[in-house]
């Protein structure tokens, strides 16, 4: 099967053949996936939904918007219109998206996908400076973008290869002259589109992923990969149906949110809440007042939202998924106590598109993300690659039907190496196969010749009563090398100062093996993170 893209860019700036994962595709519905040569994933998702019979079914909800599918089908067949017929899209061109999480960036991602284009989601928090590297990085030759997001896009866009925009919403003064709408676009064309006839290993969206610290990296995902994701974590450990609703914080632009908030509900037929502001309060009510069954977010949203546990007790909710950083067993616990439900932990990456360890809450491990993800396997590896003894900490590594290809980057020899996926984790596998975060491959603190993962030195001082959140880094130290250092926010009506610090040191003291509590405790009001929910070591190391 061809590729359909007229415009190759994607497929130029692919990572040689011999840098990419080795890919598996086991199981029967995996296996039928990888004979396909043609595959659209948008039609894949929407088009088939709509002839399976669930036209009707609700889709997309928001506070002022609901959409059947045949609604999100109806809008994504414009936006393609649009694409097509008004802006000049040919197959294989980029897309920007620029948009907080609502109905209509979901149809503008669908709207891309099915005409052949590359959807590149972004933050919407990102600056111009951050936007002109995408919009270079990508050669990006189209945008749909929020009007209220329009002052940054603007001044990321002269003399970058952006072309034509349409702004969703009500155009601001800034837009001035090139103001084009695109819902009157939308309305000047009729609701049916044929999806272009992709090839399953055409790129379908973009992904740029900074890490932590670190230039932006472009990840390259395929139709194919799409609906890969969908049969694997989804079918296997969330097991959701099309009687749930999803709910959720993360970002359409992060991966964690496309596919816990898109992808993986419309290919059951569930319906989902698109909230263009998800902070923990707005949560707790938007759960309430969809009758949400499933939630997507990290662990320090889960800690702020258990202070409401009790509202939710009463609410629908029973699948709660955390990922994006470890979710420390204090926290499950915690989360437990105040709601009474339990917790599905999973380590995805941008890279891998969605999770590949996981376990669902009857068969988790406190401390322990989970085992493997029907459809992948892992392995902890020494620095040579050479898989380790069940107990050892070394690096994860990982191979399944997704993988990581970077955009013209020379980071991929890092990622990949032997054909598997290198994450950047210190993991140890248990007897039964349970995968135990340790820590960033970079973040182990070394004191005295012991090794101490701050996850777990985290944990520990995030049981105690006055800790609302922390965070902890090793800092050097000329008699051990480095110390174990804690950042700590308090809960309101505790005070730093001496006692609360000797209170804490012997609180870990007490939880785990000594050596590894904080020598020393700084107090701050809030943790340094990143858009997506990440702490920010680096930041950490040059704080006070
Ligand atoms: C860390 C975790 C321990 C880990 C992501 C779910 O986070 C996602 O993607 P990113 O590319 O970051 C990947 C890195 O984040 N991490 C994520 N989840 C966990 N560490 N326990 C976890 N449960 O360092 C990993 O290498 O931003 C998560 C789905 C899609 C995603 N993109």
């Amino acid at each position: 099967m061809p590729s359909a893209h007229l415009d190759t860019f994607t497929s130029e700036h692919l990572p040689p053949p011999e840098l990419w994962p080795e890919m598996i595709f086991e199981g029967p519905a995996l296996q039928a996936l990888a004979e396909r040569q043609q595959l659209n994933c948008a039609a894949e998702l929407l088009d088939a939904a709509v002839e399976r019979g669930w036209g009707g079914r609700t889709c997309v909800v928001s506070d002022n918007t609901t959409w059947t599918y045949a609604d999100l089908l109806a809008h994504s067949n414009r936006v393609a219109q649009v694409l097509v017929h008004d802006m000049g899209l040919v197959p294989g061109n980029r897309v920007l998206l620029r948009s907080p999480n609502t109905p209509m960036m979901a149809a503008c991602w669908m709207g891309v996908v099915k005409a052949g284009g590359v959807a590149v989601p972004t933050m919407p928090l990102l600056r111009a400076r951050e936007l002109r590297v995408i919009l270079d990085k990508a050669q990006i030759s189209h945008a749909l973008c929020d009007a209220a997001l329009a002052d940054e896009l603007l001044a990321a866009a002269s003399g970058s290869p952006l072309r034509e925009v349409r702004w969703v919403g009500e155009p601001t003064n800034a837009i001035g002259g090139m103001g084009k709408s695109l819902e009157s676009a939308m309305a000047r064309h009729g609701d049916a589109f044929t999806a272009v006839a992709t090839a399953s290993t055409d790129t379908a969206f973009l992904a740029f992923t900074s890490g932590t610290t670190g230039v932006p990296k472009a990840t390259m995902h395929f139709h194919r990969d799409v609906i890969a994701a969908c049969l694997c974590w989804p079918r296997h450990t969330l097991r959701a149906t099309a009687d749930d609703v999803f709910i959720g914080s993360p970002p359409l632009a992060f991966t964690f949110g496309l596919g816990g908030l898109l992808l993986f509900p419309l290919h059951v037929g569930a319906s989902t809440v698109l909230l263009p502001q998800a902070s923990p309060p707005l949560l707790v009510e938007g759960i309430q007042r969809h009758g949400a069954t499933v939630l997507f977010t990290s662990p320090t949203s889960y800690r702020a939202m258990a202070a409401r546990g009790d509202e939710l007790r009463s609410s629908r909710l029973r699948h709660c998924v955390s990922a994006g950083e470890a979710l420390p067993a204090a926290t499950r616990q915690l989360w437990h106590q105040a709601t009474g439900l339990g917790m599905i932990d999973g380590i995805g990456s941008t890279e891998l598109l969605h999770i590949f360890i996981s376990a669902t809450a009857e068969e988790s491990v406190p401390g322990a993300t989970g085992r493997e993800v029907p459809g992948y396997r892992a392995q902890v590896v020494d620095e040579h690659g050479h898989p380790l003894p069940d107990g050892s900490v070394g690096s994860l590594a990982v191979r399944g039907p997704t993988g990581c290809r970077y955009l013209a980057d020379e980071r991929q020899r890092q990622y990949v190496q032997k054909g598997w996926n290198l994450t950047g984790d210190a993991y140890r596998r248990d007897a039964q196969g349970y995968y135990h975060y340790v820590s960033r491959t970079d973040d182990m603190i070394v004191s005295s010749g012991y090794n101490i993962g701050a996850p777990e030195v985290e944990d520990a001082l995030m049981s105690h009563p006055a800790v609302a959140e922390c965070a902890v880094i090793g800092v050097a130290d000329e008699e051990r090398g480095q110390i174990v250092k804690a950042y700590v926010v308090l809960r309101a009506g505790h005070e730093p100062g001496e006692a609360t610090v000797k209170a804490l040191q012997d609180h870990v003291k007490a939880t785990i093996a000594p050596y590894k509590y904080p020598r020393a405790i700084s107090f701050l009001q809030a943790l340094p993170r990143t858009e997506t929910g990440k702490l920010q070591r680096f930041k950490l190391r040059d704080a006070p």
